[in-house]
């Protein structure tokens, strides 16, 4: 059974993971209306990605004892400026969501929760992974600058970097 508090905390997880879903879906959106296919493709798997690492948490809370709630979510912004500015935008939103793990974490240890704690330990191991792929893209894009040949084969690129941590959110 689920504390209050564990509850509470997971709960405010469901809403960030859902809202970086929207983030990247808004992120997905946006590069397609600039053409860049492979940046759109690789958004639209990221959005996807956090669908699912949202649902895991709705079902483990659940599963628990506890009540998912499904709550309102923050409009993602309409346009990202330039895709430099989109990909530091990820990266600084993967960091944000490192730290709300690592203070889950930090609670479940508080709370003596210790079936909670395993649980999160995929998502510590998500993280480590989504904070180095964030940091290689924008390494990347960091080099090309303004340059439209180095953003033509960036997006290329982009196209052929799979996402690696696909999970089912059963499994
Ligand atoms: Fe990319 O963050 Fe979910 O966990």
């Amino acid at each position: 059974m689920l504390s209050k508090e564990i509850e509470k905390a997971l709960n405010s997880q469901i809403t960030i993971e859902a809202e970086s879903s929207q983030v990247y879906l808004a992120m997905a959106s946006w590069a397609e209306t600039q053409g860049f296919e492979g940046v759109a493709a690789f958004m639209y798997a990221h959005s996807d990605e956090e669908r699912m690492h949202m649902l895991k948490l709705v079902k483990f809370v659940n599963e628990r004892g506890g009540h998912a709630k499904i709550a309102t979510l923050k409009a993602p912004p309409i346009s990202f400026g330039s895709f430099k500015e989109m990909f530091q935008t990820l990266f600084d939103h993967e960091v944000m969501v490192s730290a709300s793990i690592n203070e889950l974490v930090h609670i479940s240890l508080q709370e003596r929760d210790y079936a909670t704690h395993n649980f999160l330990q995929w998502y510590v191991a998500e993280q480590i992974e989504e904070e180095a792929l964030a940091r290689t893209i924008l390494d990347k894009i960091n080099l090309i600058g303004d340059d439209k040949g180095g953003l033509y084969l960036f997006d290329n690129d982009v196209k052929l970097l799979t996402v690696t941590s696909s999970v089912d959110p059963n499994a």
